[in-house]
């Protein structure tokens, strides 16, 4: 692999580990857990696992005892997010420092990969040529939901041949679900397998009182301030255009919001406000269709507006019509697929409710077909490819025309749109990212070390230097609760929402409304590598507000 300058000089970084973890440690066991929610529900569940206490770990000052190799295999599920190579770099350096002998194994493309028995031997060679960079492609990632006994037990019959006693997954919300039912699962058949799970995800939204954030999302938002301030700079210059940008993250508006906090933009919606308010499409149009006349009242013809990719499930009308929409596609999947493309919308709108079809029908044809794609395996909506964005310019302008009629709008609305998602999932991780993730694969192999399953790797105390972070185990069925999954309920790891009564958001609300009417842009500038701490070492804004 022909390596850039940059990666050259990145590839020599030492993730600053925890001081805690320099030496042996000890697992010191801390009350036992019980459930978000739903205890006795997801205790009959979960008879082996639940109820685990939490671990921290100690230094230990017995003399250090020589222990047998151990072999690991570890997966990479769902969404890139920056950092994952160094997960599996500290997997890697934790279990060779437990015994040289020790092996991991990647298996290849994400869970499928576990079942199709597709893998790799991951050796120092191949690990050194990952240590800090960014992307997924190490072994590669991917959706398919690891969910049936089949499924567990074609899987059991690759780790019983390389003789791998634990098992790392790599994933969010949903993925840390599965770890923690197939924990449960190879516990119940005494098959001799440790699952231990770890929070990624750019989204932001696998987080609780015990896991500070999911790594990634400090990266990827930073990639997106960079070149969210980056326009606003053009912007600014030019004085000619309003920039709709519409910032990925699923259902929840972390990364919105960081953005927001990071760049001072003159709008960013947040979907779980509009919820909240019970804001209707329309509610929104006019807000920034409000804030783009009042900048023309003073002459300022230019803005940015940042939309969460999730907007559009939180409306509530919106909500209702893609519920009927994905039972509709579920139930008639077959007879749909044969529909000719063209006809699409038509053959939707003749079967929706009344209510449903006339908010459908409205909608601009290219939104209308974006709601009817294909679900991803979680039964989730691909909101990364709903145009949100240019559906809110669009009906802002149209609202500014009526403004302009009535006298109330008296400058010129110039429209550009972006969509920033991708490019930001496999960005070389920020400092902040690849010593939390080192120290996260680092501390999985201290886990099954220490015979632990059914736990996620936990490092917490993030807002301070990494050498005084403090390293650990949370019981997965500790983040639980039931929630309703394909018309069942089903036990899930709890989803984080922006907290409107969170620190973060208090924030961002204290100063929109200033931010809307002068231009207060920052412009944040790329991720810093090298160089002094207040400017390489930072976390996310979101981090330092959720624990000041
Ligand atoms: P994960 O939850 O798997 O980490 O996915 C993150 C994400 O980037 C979302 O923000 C986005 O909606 C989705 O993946 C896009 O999925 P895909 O990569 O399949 O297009």
């Amino acid at each position: 692999m022909e390596k850039s300058a940059l990666q050259k000089a990145r590839s020599v970084y030492k993730p600053k580990l925890p001081v805690v973890m320099t030496g042996a440690v000890k697992a010191v066991e801390g009350k036992d857990t019980n459930s978000v929610a739903d205890q006795e529900e997801i205790k009959a569940l979960f008879p082996n696992t639940y109820g685990l206490p939490e671990i921290q770990f100690e230094k230990d000052s017995a003399p250090a005892k020589g222990a047998a190799p151990i072999n690991v295999g570890v997966i990479l599920s769902g969404g890139q997010a920056p950092g994952g190579h160094n997960v599996i770099s500290g997997l890697f350096d934790g279990i060779k420092k437990v015994n040289r002998e020790s092996r991991l194994y990647g298996f290849l493309m994400g869970p499928g990969g576990f079942v199709d028995h597709q893998y790799m031997e991951l050796t120092a060679d191949i690990i050194d040529q990952f240590r800090n960079t960014g992307g997924f492609d190490i072994i590669g990632s991917g959706r398919t939901k690891l969910e049936t006994k089949a499924q567990f037990d074609k899987g059991l019959e690759i780790l019983k041949k390389l003789n791998i006693q634990a098992l790392v997954i790599i994933g969010g919300d949903d993925s840390n679900t599965n770890a923690a039912i197939l924990a449960e699962y190879y516990k119940q058949i005494n098959a001799g397998v440790q699952v231990i799970g770890c929070p990624k995800t750019i989204d932001g939204d696998l987080k609780n009182d015990v896991i500070e954030t999911s790594f990634g999302f400090d990266t990827a938002t930073k990639v997106y301030s960079e070149v969210i301030g980056n326009i606003q700079r053009d912007c600014n210059s030019s004085k000619k255009y309003w920039h709709f940008i519409k910032l990925m993250g699923r259902s929840a508006s972390h990364i919105a919001l960081e953005c927001a906090l990071q760049c001072q933009p003159n709008v960013c919606i947040i979907s779980e406000e509009v919820e909240a308010k019970k804001m209707t499409l329309n509610d929104i149009v006019d807000y920034i269709a409000d804030v783009v006349a009042a900048r023309a009242a003073d002459g300022k013809n230019f803005g940015t507006v940042l939309v969460p990719e999730g907007l559009i499930e939180f409306i509530p009308a919106m909500k209702a019509l893609i519920a009927e929409l994905n039972d509709l596609l579920a139930t008639n999947a077959e007879e749909f697929s044969h529909v000719d493309p063209s006809n699409r919308i038509e053959w939707v709108a003749s079967r929706l409710s009344d209510i449903n079809k006339e908010i459908f029908t409205s909608l601009p044809e290219g939104v209308a077909n974006q709601l009817c794609l294909d679900r991803d395996p979680h039964g989730n909506v691909q909101v990364s490819l709903i145009e949100t964005e240019k559906l809110l310019g669009h009906m802002v302008a149209r609202r500014l025309d009526l403004l302009k009629a009535n006298g109330r709008f008296v400058g010129k609305f110039a429209t550009l749109f972006h969509f920033f998602g991708y490019e930001g999932r496999c960005a070389d991780p920020s400092n902040f990212d690849a010593d939390y993730c080192y120290a996260l694969g680092f501390n999985a192999a201290c886990l099954i070390k220490s015979g632990l399953t059914g736990y996620m790797s936990s490092v917490r105390g993030l807002t301070k230097p990494s050498v005084q972070w403090t390293t650990g185990g949370i019981p997965i069925t500790m983040m639980m609760n039931m929630e309703r999954r394909h018309g069942q309920m089903k036990p899930v790891i709890q989803k984080a929402l922006v907290d409107l009564n969170g620190k973060p958001f208090k924030k961002f609300a204290a100063s929109r409304e200033r931010w809307a009417k002068n231009t207060e842009f920052i412009y944040p500038g790329p991720i810093q590598y090298f160089g002094p701490a207040e400017v390489c070492d930072q976390p996310s804004l979101t981090l330092k507000y959720e624990h000041e």
